[in-house]
């Protein structure tokens, strides 16, 4: 039995030539963004990779096939469909049998893309260990197919309203690489700085690349997180987002929000109290992403 793999004639044509090619998300697009800013930013996304050299790979689940690369009709009926699922390694399968549509988490965009043959994934940002989770149990599957699933993820880090620290504890004791890009500290998705220093650093999309064959060459499975800070003029300091978080979390624990509703109830709530500088920010790192993913995919390719 083979996956049902549906390619759109510009990934298929890429991919049959080697050329490179940057897999998206598109959990994004159903629960990251509210519409329209959703289907423009994945638009935009798109003609940012084009233009640096690159094919973009939007990955979802339609009527049970794995979509890599979807149309501008397929992209706007994803982008306005209404409680789509949100999915990842464990519910993958089970959505492709039943015929269903989902959304790709960065998990379940991950497997796919390996399956395509795509070694490069643009998004924001990559799930990770919940605040309170000594208590919850709540770490984002992403963390585990990052140890597993040979994918070079290009992410402004993770953010904010999750338990740092915690987070890339777990990526060490993973094996997962994080390399932050061209600066000695991890990012924090709206901000530059966590004030974390990251465990390695690269300046250059070839180094990346270059790690990436090694880690190959060595027999050593999983891929590698790439966090690349939100550039400076469109950040959000950390001092001026804290208090933020806080109400959002407060909200959240107070309504007994849980499981996979936990992020986007963060992120619509951090959107209304930021009066959606929060989007802007969010839409402004995807876009830096895309660019540092189109290199490094051009560096494998080359
Ligand atoms: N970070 C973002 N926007 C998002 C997500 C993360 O900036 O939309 C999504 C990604 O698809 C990620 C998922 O894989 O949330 C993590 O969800 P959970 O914490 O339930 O594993
Ligand atoms: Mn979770």
């Amino acid at each position: 039995m083979n996956p049902p793999l549906v390619h759109s004639p510009e990934t298929a044509a890429a991919l049959k030539d080697g050329a490179p090619v940057v897999a998206l998300e598109s959990t994004i697009i159903t629960h990251g963004m509210p519409w329209p800013r959703n289907i423009e930013t994945a638009a935009q996304v798109e003609a940012t990779i084009r233009a640096a050299g690159a094919v973009p790979a939007t990955i979802a689940i339609m009527a049970g096939r794995i979509h890599i690369g979807l149309s501008a009709a397929e992209l706007e009926s994803l982008g306005r469909m209404q409680d789509v699922a949100k999915l990842s390694r464990a519910d993958l399968a089970a959505c492709l049998v039943r015929g269903g549509n989902g959304a790709t988490t960065v998990a379940a965009t991950m497997i796919c893309a390996h399956l395509a043959g795509i070694a490069t994934f643009a998004t924001g940002g990559v799930g990770g260990v919940h605040r309170g989770a000594e208590n919850s149990f709540d770490i984002s599957a992403d963390l585990h197919e990052l140890a597993q699933t040979p994918v070079n993820v290009v992410a402004a880090g993770a953010k904010a309203i999750l338990d740092l620290p915690k987070t890339f504890e777990t990526l060490e004791t993973l094996g997962v690489p994080v390399i932050a890009y061209g600066q000695d500290a991890i990012p924090a998705f709206w901000s530059r700085d966590s004030g974390l220093r990251a465990p390695l650093r690269m300046d250059d999309a070839g180094d990346i690349a270059a790690a990436f064959r090694m880690r190959q060459a060595l027999g050593l499975p999983g891929g590698q997180l790439v966090v690349n800070p939100i550039p400076e003029a469109d950040e959000i300091p950390a001092a001026e987002l804290a208090p933020v978080i806080e109400q959002a979390l407060a909200e959240a624990a107070a309504r007994g929000v849980a499981a996979k509703e936990v992020t986007p109830f963060l992120l619509q709530r951090l959107f209304e109290l930021t009066e959606g500088r929060s989007l802007t920010a969010n839409i402004a790192l995807v876009l830096n992403n895309a660019r540092l993913a189109a290199a490094i995919a051009r560096a494998l390719a080359g």
